[in-house]
């Protein structure tokens, strides 16, 4: 049975309302690849214009009301910074959201931070989570956002089953310092920078560790961060079965960890696994899920790239939410495959763009975020405003 119309509008509203997306910091400013960096003159290098950007894709699309910050690009001088990012969010009516520790560029890193055989660097890989915590405290942060590069190159190099201890160590330690509602969530990947073995490679290896590290613990997927052909929503339905979803990196790839806009390449991934979590919703399953962006913008304009992040997420979650669960409860049942089949991929297909738009004013919002962008002329402001400055750049400034 299909919904009716002014039905599917109410389910619209339904589902868009209970969606945020966050925006990450790193997604405004000048990155690039190994071989180069292109600069953009619109391009946010301090703080400051992150929140100033992040800022303007939240008023224009209004689902982006936090911004993950990460420590050492962000915070460079650790907890002294925090009263400056206080002053920011209030200006700029935004919140601070995960707080990413950096455990990936200090040269003690070279062969680990929290899995490195040096007790001593270990030491400082774990104090710098406890500052990221402690900044995350005084922020009112609940997501501490962890991921590590560490792994080796060669067979034999290193010893995996010790550095498995290593790390349990660690994250028991940093997990004793979170507040009662603040989180840790781990981050998995399966190779980069690391190419013979990473130390949390993948979800199995993530939940383990987020099971030694205690109750605050959950484990972090971020989409780039799979094995071509791998069925991510799969491992979505194993976490939420388990408990242990704690939130997503979203992007989407098509060969390693491409970062590019999500739903570029595949949008019907983020469909299905959108799909995983309604469904889990819809049998009563609890879960507390911080949907995040992980993007780099190389080549396209940053703002226009996060709206069209933003915009693209809502409507592949509302297209999921359009799926009639007991209509196809009742299919996979009766084993009735290609119904169960064209009833999902019927969702999928439906233009959902205009019921989107129809929702934005309702909630006084511009119907098309991107054009309201295009008109309200922010991007050339912003060139004209930072365009000299960026002629010497560090990456990632
Ligand atoms: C690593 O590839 C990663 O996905 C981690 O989340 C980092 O914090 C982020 O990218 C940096 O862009
Ligand atoms: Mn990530």
């Amino acid at each position: 049975m299909k919904h009716s119309e002014s039905a599917t509008f109410d389910l619209a509203v339904q589902a868009l309302d209970s969606f945020q997306i966050e925006i990450p910091s790193w997604g405004f400013a000048n990155t690039g690849t190994r071989f180069g960096k292109f600069v953009q003159a619109a391009a946010a290098s301090t703080i400051e214009e992150k929140f100033a950007d992040a800022a303007e894709v939240n008023r224009l699309t209004g689902v982006t009301p936090t911004l993950a910050l990460h420590v050492l690009w962000d915070l460079p001088n650790g907890i002294t910074d925090v009263p400056e990012v206080k002053e920011l969010e209030r200006r700029f009516a935004l919140r601070a959201g995960s707080i990413n520790p950096n455990l990936f560029q200090d040269q003690e890193y070279k062969f680990g931070s929290l899995c490195n055989p040096s007790a001593e660097i270990r030491k400082q890989a774990v104090d710098h989570v406890l500052d990221s915590i402690e900044i995350a405290k005084r922020l009112g942060c609940r997501d501490v956002s962890l991921w590590l590069p560490d792994g080796s190159n060669y067979p034999g190099s290193q010893s995996i089953r010790k550095r498995i201890g290593w790390l349990e160590e660690a994250l028991r330690a940093s997990h004793d310092h979170l507040d009662p509602g603040q989180r840790l969530l781990i981050e998995y990947k399966p190779f980069e920078p690391a190419f013979y073995h990473t130390d949390i490679a993948d979800w199995g290896m993530s939940s383990h560790f987020a099971r030694e590290a205690g109750p605050q613990a959950r484990v972090l997927v971020d989409t780039g961060h799979h094995y071509s052909s791998q069925n991510i929503e799969q491992i979505v339905a194993w976490l939420l079965h388990t408990g242990l979803l704690g939130g997503f990196h979203f992007n989407d790839r098509r060969y390693a960890d491409d970062d590019l806009t999500l739903g570029s390449i595949d949008p019907y991934q983020i469909f299905r696994i959108f799909h995983e979590i309604h469904a889990a919703t819809t049998d009563g399953l609890a879960h507390d899920i911080a949907f995040m962006i992980d993007q780099s913008h190389n080549l396209k304009g940053k703002i226009e790239a996060s709206i069209q992040t933003v915009v693209t997420a809502q409507e592949l979650w509302l297209k999921a939410a359009l799926v009639d669960r007991d209509q196809l409860a009742m299919h996979q049942q009766s084993c009735n495959l290609v119904a169960a089949e064209e009833l999902f991929r019927g969702a999928f297909w439906t233009d959902v763009r205009p019921l989107a738009a129809a929702w934005r004013v309702t909630r006084g919002l511009p119907a098309d975020p991107l054009a309201a962008l295009y008109a309200s002329g922010y991007v050339e402001r912003a060139a004209e405003e930072r365009g000299s400055r960026h002629s010497a750049v560090s990456s990632y400034a």
